[in-house]
């Protein structure tokens, strides 16, 4: 008989996590800096796949700001080294009974936030030797569809869709080993970044976190001035800063914004920008001189922002290499901000 032995929810998440997930109906998620990205990335899969309302922000407002209360919410906090002082202030922050239970997906074990939450993912990503963080992000955002997968088996989701999660995921190194590939067509484009001062990153629907998190590494790691954009905003005020030499990201998967897109693309191309493209071949876009496609592998649609980042990171970091700036150490960061 399995009476009594730890459902897989407990195992992963740890005691009391399957009493917890039977009573989600929200989740409200913390967090700072690329952890950030990472809770803005699920709520656009939390919404679309469970219908599950999911509220963002970020730890440092969060914390000084009236709230409402939601009833049967998750707190969720991210956080790479588990001792962010926003993040941990907020979780200290939330009165008791505002929320039915707190998680962290953390990546440093019996860290503060580790310690003082009611259930842990930790990401196992090994140390992050960079101040920046990268493999944390990328391991965050499989520990979020791993926590997908518990509200999913409860919420409903569709068996077949279960089943290409899980194949997806298995298929994820695959995908990263096809951009890891790509390097050298990384490194001969980012040559084109040493003398910019200015880059915009453009993406749409899940990928406008994304490109928000490749504009944050090209910022840390390369001091060069990013920002990113929803595409569909560049009409709203941004397309006021292109010009012939502003670079223009776009992280152009091959989905159903697609089209739109593209026609968001044309318009900085008509106005001189120069285009650097992250798209699969059956994207079809064409390098040519102002214009430049990076090959990105197919593949499946919920593990694919994960594919894209690596090769976004891949940017930065080479850009940072040619600028000659320490990639490891960029100035006036710390690895846990603490104070
Ligand atoms: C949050 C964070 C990192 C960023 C830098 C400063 O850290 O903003 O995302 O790269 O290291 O801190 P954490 O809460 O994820 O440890």
């Amino acid at each position: 008989s399995y009476a009594g032995l730890p459902t897989v929810d407990e195992t992963i998440f740890g005691d009391n996590a399957s009493a917890v997930f039977d009573q989600v109906e929200a989740i409200q998620i913390v967090a700072c800096g690329t952890s950030y990205h990472a809770g803005m990335v699920a709520k656009y899969w939390f919404e679309q796949h469970l219908g599950m309302p999911c509220y963002v922000e970020v730890a440092s407002e969060f914390r000084y700001r009236a709230r409402a209360k939601r009833p049967n919410t998750l707190l969720l906090t991210i956080s790479q080294s588990g001792e962010t002082a926003d993040s941990l202030a907020a979780l200290r922050d939330a009165a008791p009974g505002e929320f039915l239970a707190s998680l962290v997906i953390a990546n440093v074990d019996n860290s503060a936030l580790v310690r003082e939450s009611d259930l842990v993912f930790l990401t196992q990503a090994g140390p992050e030797i960079g101040v920046a963080s990268t493999k944390a992000f990328t391991t965050q955002l499989v520990g979020l569809l791993v926590l997908l997968l518990a509200f999913g088996r409860r919420k409903g989701l569709d068996a077949e869709v279960q089943k290409q999660l899980l194949l997806a995921l298995r298929s994820l190194p695959d995908n990263v080993e096809a951009v890891l590939a790509q390097r050298a067509r990384i490194e001969a484009v980012s040559e084109r970044f040493i003398q910019k001062h200015h880059a915009l990153f453009l993406g749409r629907g899940v990928y406008y976190p994304i490109a928000l998190e490749g504009s944050l590494k090209l910022k840390e790691i390369s001091y060069i001035h990013a920002e990113a954009y929803p595409a569909g905003e560049l009409k709203h005020g941004p397309l006021a800063l292109v010009d012939e030499d502003m670079p223009v990201i776009a992280v152009a998967p091959n989905d159903e914004l697609l089209e739109k897109l593209r026609s968001n693309l044309e318009e900085v191309r008509s106005r001189g920008g120069e285009l650097y493209v992250f798209a699969p071949e059956e994207a079809g876009f064409e390098s040519s001189d102002r214009v430049h496609v990076i090959n990105m592998p197919h593949c499946d649609a919920i593990t694919s922002p994960i594919t894209y980042t690596v090769a976004l990171q891949l940017l930065s970091y080479y850009v940072a290499i040619q600028k000659g700036t320490d990639v490891d150490k960029p100035r006036n960061l710390a690895k846990s901000v603490t104070v």
